[in-house]
């Protein structure tokens, strides 16, 4: 090492920095983003400091003033004043589930979308559910729109199918969307209702627009209150438009099918399970995950030719207020999505996760839909305010799981520590990638080319002026059961509005669409009927009725045990390990908690007739040895099993506490017998495969008229 000599000014003893470095001495470590997680044996500050003491401020004396000097204190409450977000604008309320999607091969015709043409490829997915009105601490189970929205985090990006649990909307064109949600929100002066659209201004505002009619015929029927998320069907809403390898063009609807089958709630059970567990849906998503009873739906799409005028059997494919009846385009399953794992945490997960129209692959693009069309520019524009900027995409449940080289940088929250001088192209210093071919196998994303012309104007094509038909055609397709629901589901709303020129002009509308329909809500209202003029000729489309006949899997179903003092616990013992075979479950419910043994045998009372209701239950049994079982809230909670059309039954002695508790034992759906025989097991498996005994509606409406 050369010696070297001092100048005059440099003082005789070198400092340490002045000293040319040992070649040991280690390099500055370059930021790592994993920096500041929750690691280490101690409490600490944010920043790294260990703490003795976060349970006292620091006070002049232990009766004195807190000090201002106080650093803990004030970065914690200042960290908690801020731990909120602004929760969505609309579909505040959500619950989500990470999963995969396996594609099945069949969509390689219609689609270069790898993730979904080829076979048995495995794409991770995260999927939000939400309801659309409420605030982030309304109830589940209001009638309101289900969201439906998929993050598929394919090798080639990130793709979201945003999507609703009814296949239309209430508007044509995406520049109402803020009317419709003003009108459907609560009212602006005092804030009321919450989370539902038994109001005055959702009803003016539908009454006096009658592009919403197909969706509000949807909302009202049972499809507005589904069971769970399970048993929900999921729509991509607009046409889209899938290029395949050849390039050639096919308009295309998505379609979830949940393979639960679809079921809803009665509108009853929603009310008591708003009040009881607001939690409903979100907590059944999270203990079915828990418990291995994982959700699954087959994507299907419709397939329909690309055509100049974009109509398919005389329907807009443009319009997002109709549908394609499935007979006319059969939904073509193409893959199975399966949720499998819960969220570890609900802000960063579930809070955090951004869906946009806009995040697509090669092989899906949009069409001229005008609703599509402006979401195409509010999704990323809501992310902003929601989240705080436009690094966004840096959050872990937003990251795409392919390489990301954006050339985006700066920002607020940014997170990740870019390295090189030269985030732009063309460049010669960093030798960065430019734009990947177009039409190579891997390349960029490519818009199909398509004409666009004509005038500027602000105006729709002439075929949405008809608003009338396809809920005519929806209501026809219905069983009379659901007809019942939906009836009573218009009353209720419209005998919720003060205003009566809003009812009245309502059951305008509805006398434009049924005039039967229109006069059984006119009774209920107590207001005439107006004459109208409906569409005639409606084709029904059967696969719009969600009632089948045909018993479905039960996965997930629970079925309710009461169990008296001295209850057959081996009969209990045969009857859970049936449902379990097939994803069911069941819960012992008896007049205290605890534990109920018999000789070696011992069951775990999970519910007492004081902590639960009849909305947890698909079924509800009565064990053999329930003794004198006599108890009120025993009779509510068959009474409302009864009057929400579910499998009751009873065996041994059980049976006399159905009779005590005031059931009909004679009524359709009620399963009685001496022991828990096969046969019996069998009985009740098929019963809630049907998961209601619509054959009771009769006795039920008559009891309630
Ligand atoms: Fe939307 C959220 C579905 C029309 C603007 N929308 C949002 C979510 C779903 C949908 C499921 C929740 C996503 C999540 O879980 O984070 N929206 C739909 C469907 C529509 C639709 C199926 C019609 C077919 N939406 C629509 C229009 C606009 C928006 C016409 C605006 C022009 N939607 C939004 C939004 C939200 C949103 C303001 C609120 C939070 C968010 O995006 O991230 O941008």
């Amino acid at each position: 090492m050369a010696v070297k000599r001092p100048r005059k000014s440099e003082p005789t003893v070198p400092s340490p920095a002045a000293m040319e470095p040992a070649e040991t001495t280690p390099l500055a470590p370059a930021l790592a983003p994993e920096q500041g997680l929750q690691t280490g044996e101690f409490l600490t500050t944010a920043q790294g400091l260990r703490l003795s003491d976060t349970d006292h401020s620091l006070k002049a004396g232990p009766r004195g003033p807190s000090l201002l000097e106080d650093f803990h204190l004030r970065e914690k409450i200042t960290h908690f004043d801020h731990e909120r977000i602004p929760e969505r604008v609309v579909h505040a309320r959500g619950a989500a589930a990470h999963g995969v999607f396996r594609a099945y091969g069949s969509a390689a015709s219609v689609t270069k979308a790898g993730f979904l043409a080829e076979a048995g490829k495995e794409t991770p997915v995260f999927v939000r559910f939400s309801t659309v009105l409420g605030s982030r601490g309304s109830a589940d189970t209001v009638r309101d729109t289900r969201g439906f929205a998929v993050k598929f985090y394919t090798e080639q990006g990130n793709v979201d199918l945003v999507g609703n649990n009814i296949p239309v909307f209430f508007i044509q064109d995406g520049i109402k969307f803020p009317d419709i949600i003003h009108a459907g929100k609560p009212h602006p002066d005092r804030e009321i209702p919450q989370a539902q659209s038994a109001h005055d201004t959702f009803w003016d505002f539908v009454s006096l627009h009658t592009e919403a009619t197909h969706h509000v015929f949807w909302n009202m029927s049972d499809r507005g209150i589904p069971r769970s998320y399970r048993t929900m069907e999921g729509f991509g809403v607009h046409t889209f438009r899938l290029v395949d390898a050849d390039g050639g063009t096919h308009l295309v609807k998505f379609h979830w099918k949940p393979v639960a089958g679809v079921h809803s709630l009665v509108w009853e059970e929603a009310q008591i399970a708003a009040g009881v567990d607001p939690d409903f849906h979100r907590r059944d998503l999270a203990d079915a995950i828990d418990a291995g009873a994982f959700l699954e739906y087959e994507l299907g799409i419709q397939v329909m030719p690309d055509s100049a005028e974009e109509t398919f059997e005389g329907i807009d494919l443009l319009d997002p207020t109709k549908l394609v009846p499935e007979e006319l385009a059969p939904v073509q399953p193409i893959g199975l999505l399966t949720l499998n794992r819960n969220p570890d945490n609900y802000h960063a997960e579930v809070e955090q996760v951004a869906f946009h129209t806009g995040h697509l692959v090669p092989g899906i693009e949009v069409t001229n839909d005008p609703l599509m069309q402006a979401r195409m520019f509010s999704y990323l524009d809501t992310q902003l305010t929601r989240l705080g900027g436009p690094n966004f995409p840096q959050l872990p449940i937003n990251r795409p799981h392919a390489p990301v080289n954006d050339n985006l940088r700066d920002g607020m929250h940014q997170t990740a520590v870019h390295r090189g001088i030269a985030p732009y192209l063309p460049n010669s210093l960093a030798g960065a990638e430019g734009p990947a071919p177009a039409g190579a196998p891997e390349g960029g994303f490519v818009h199909v080319p398509r004409l666009v012309e004509g005038e500027k104007v602000r105006a729709n094509p002439v075929t949405f002026d008809d608003h009338f038909s396809q809920p005519a055609m929806f209501y026809a397709s219905l069983s009379e059961v659901e007809k019942v629901h939906l009836i009573e589901a218009f009353t209720f709303e419209l005998g919720k509005c003060y205003e009566q020129t809003i009812r009245e002009r309502m059951l305008g509308v509805l006398a434009k669409v049924d005039s039967g329909l229109c006069a059984q809500v006119a009774a209920g209202l107590g207001l005439p009927a107006p004459a109208g003029e409906p569409v005639t000729g409606v084709q029904p489309s059967p696969a719009l009725s969600q009632i089948t006949g045909v018993p479905g899997p039960i996965a997930g179903r629970v079925v309710g045990v009461v169990a008296g003092p001295k209850a057959d616990l081996a009969g209990i013992g045969k009857l859970r390990d049936a449902l379990a075979a097939q994803g069911a479950v069941l819960r012992v419910i008896a007049s205290h908690g605890g534990e109920l043994v018999k000789g070696l045998r011992k069951e775990i009372i999970e519910r007492t007739l004081l902590t639960t209701r009849s909305i947890e239950y698909d079924a509800l049994l009565i064990a053999d040895g329930a003794g004198g079982l006599a108890d009120v809230k025993l009779t509510v909670l068959l009474q409302e099993a009864f009057r929400h059309a579910k499998p009751i039954g009873a065996w041994g002695d059980g049976v006399g506490a159905l009779r005590t508790a005031g059931v009909d034992v004679e009524a359709p759906g009620i399963l009685l017998a001496d022991g828990m025989t096969a046969g019996y097991r069998k009985q009740l498996v098929a019963a809630l495969g049907l998961h209601r005994v619509w054959a009771r509606t009769p006795q039920v409406m008559a009891a309630s008229a």
